[in-house]
């Protein structure tokens, strides 16, 4: 496990640090919801306290993982931040995933908790049962179930767990090129220092500077929406408007009164279709950010043409949070559409060729990284680990770019096969997998085609075999049967055969040329 250099404002449980900047008025409303719910900073408390007493309450080893598939919710929030305050854990799990999924998610991390919705008990309790996990509770997105139950009865005063910087947080998953989905472990000080960082980088004006106000729209079982967001709006002290699911016309309508906003490009776009969107209903917003996938430069220039405000895309990862950002401050630099910025301050990025020496400037090569906020490595992958770490400590991230003169860095594709679409990652290897075995199929290739609004999607390629005959559609519905909903292909070919190279590898790219235009309107 990679060391962090101790640093004493980062070396302490990251809820700590994210209590300190609550505002002196607790009673103020720090959380208000799309169902019209308000949660005053206050209610953040209590609500954190009483759940890390239920953690408390059971007894559970330091450091145990507490994995949750629920909607997202306020009382979901709740649950992150009293894990962290408890001392434990946290495993976010996307709501999609289904049965096959969570089962090797639970088997791998072994879980001491288990948090699913209610709808979901009867099989995901028995997958963690089987895998040994003790606790299983239930959160609904409306309040309902065991662990809101369980914690009414639990004190609603805590001390927070006394945690080091270098101890674990959270694990996120990201699945692997090839084979199994790796849990990449972050710790307090990895998540606190780039918390830190963008609170600066980003400008937030804390409540006695007029105050940001957060439009968070995103999903709370990944970086973006639960670090990135989360993290910046509460650290900073700054009310959230909270939206259960995106649903564009409702964030437009409440732009005024709001400051920030962040979100994959798919938001971007679909907000654009709104026409209610104008300047004059962006008057007090101060930030729009974009990130998890690249932002075309179309939908950059069209949203400063409709609304009067330059898009601030930055880049990261599950296993690194934030690494690059472009600037909020005009005396930094311009935002540029098509860049994903400068490194953050405190991060270190390079880029190299396949041999490892660095190449020249405004050259194309692999981005690697160093830094705080660089995870501490995959849970239970001490190989895994090594072979992404170069030898000086550099994360390889797989994303392929170049620095230009002025020092802004352009992400230009990806040497890992992986597919983003609509901000969430999908790997080939994963879908060809399970459609390799489908009764009838040879061999199978997914490939990432543009589309116009989730970016890019995944289109399934097959080849039958000998004799036997295939239904695309068949192919889809076996895969919607089994996998998270947007790991789906959008369209499916039966074809004769895949094309190769001399060394017999699946050429990918000509694929990619034959169905570039499948989604082209007109
Ligand atoms: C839903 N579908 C998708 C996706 N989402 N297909 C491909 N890609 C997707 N992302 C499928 C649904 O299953 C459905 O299929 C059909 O598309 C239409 O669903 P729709 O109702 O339009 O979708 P939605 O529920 O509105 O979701 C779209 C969404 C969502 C809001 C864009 O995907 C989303 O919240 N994306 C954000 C992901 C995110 O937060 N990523 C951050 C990762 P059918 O009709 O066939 O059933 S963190 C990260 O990447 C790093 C570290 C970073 O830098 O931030
Ligand atoms: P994940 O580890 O699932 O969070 O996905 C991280 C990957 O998302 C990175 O390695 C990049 O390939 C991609 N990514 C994140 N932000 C951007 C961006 N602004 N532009 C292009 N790719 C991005």
């Amino acid at each position: 496990m990679k060391k962090t250099t101790s640093n004493p404002s980062t070396d302490r449980n990251l809820f700590a640090a994210l209590r300190d900047a609550f505002p002196s008025d607790l009673d103020g409303i720090a959380i208000e919801t799309d169902s019209g719910l308000c949660y005053s900073w206050r209610d953040i408390e209590r609500a954190s306290a009483m759940l890390a007493n239920l953690l408390e309450s059971l007894d559970l080893a330091p450091g145990s993982r507490i994995a949750v598939q629920v909607e997202k919710s306020v009382e979901a929030a709740m649950l992150y931040l009293a894990t962290l305050r408890a001392g434990h854990v946290f495993l976010p799990l996307n709501t999609a995933y289904q049965s096959g999924e969570m089962e090797y998610f639970i088997g791998d991390a072994e879980p001491a908790v288990v948090v699913c919705t209610p709808r979901n008990f009867g099989w995901v309790s028995q997958l963690a049962f089987k895998a040994g996990t003790d606790h299983v509770f239930t959160l609904g997105a409306d309040r309902t179930g065991s662990l809101l139950e369980r914690a009414a009865f639990c004190s609603d005063q805590h001390v927070v767990a006394a945690r080091r910087g270098d101890d674990m947080a959270a694990i996120l998953y990201t699945s692997g090129t090839t084979g199994r989905s790796k849990g990449a472990m972050l710790s307090h000080a990895n998540l606190l220092s780039n918390a830190l960082v963008l609170k600066d980088y980003w400008g937030w004006r804390t409540p006695a500077q007029g105050g940001d106000v957060l439009i968070h729209a995103l999903p709370i079982f990944h970086v973006h929406g639960l670090f990135v967001a989360l993290h910046g709006a509460l650290l900073n002290g700054s009310p959230m408007l909270w939206q259960s699911k995106f649903e564009p016309g409702w964030v437009v309508r409440n732009l005024p009164r709001a400051t920030v906003f962040m979100g994959v490009p798919t938001l971007y776009v679909r907000m654009l279709a709104e026409s209610g969107l104008n300047p004059a209903q962006c008057r007090n917003m101060r930030l729009f950010i974009s990130g998890s996938a690249p932002l075309l430069l179309d939908t950059f220039t069209e949203w400063t043409k409709r609304t009067g405000h330059t898009i601030l895309e930055r880049y990261g990862m599950s296993e690194t949070a934030m690494l690059t950002s472009n600037p909020c401050d005009p005396a930094r630099g311009e935002r540029r559409g098509g860049t994903v910025g400068f490194p953050l301050p405190g991060v270190e990025l390079r880029v190299q060729d396949d041999a490892g020496n660095a190449v020249a400037q405004g050259e194309i090569g692999g981005i690697q990284v160093r830094g705080p906020n660089v995870f501490k490595g995959y849970w239970h992958m001490p190989e895994k680990t090594r072979e992404e770490f170069t030898s000086d400590g550099f994360f390889k991230t797989g994303d392929v770019g170049r620095i230009d003169a002025d020092g802004y860095v352009t992400i230009v594709g990806r040497s890992k096969d992986l597919i983003i679409s609509g901000g969430y990652n999908v790997y080939p290897a994963e879908v060809e997998s399970y459609v390799n075995d489908l009764p009838g199929v040879a061999e199978s290739a997914l490939v990432g085609i543009a589309h116009p609004d989730f970016g890019e999607v995944g289109v399934l390629v097959v080849t039958c075999r000998d004799g036997q005959s295939l239904d695309p559609q068949q192919i889809i519905a076996a895969t919607r049967a089994r996998l998270a909903n947007f790991k789906v292909p959008k369209q499916c070919f039966v074809v004769d055969d895949l094309p190769r190279n001399a060394m017999g590898k699946v050429q990918k790219n000509l694929l990619r040329d034959r169905y570039r235009d499948l989604f082209k309107a007109g």
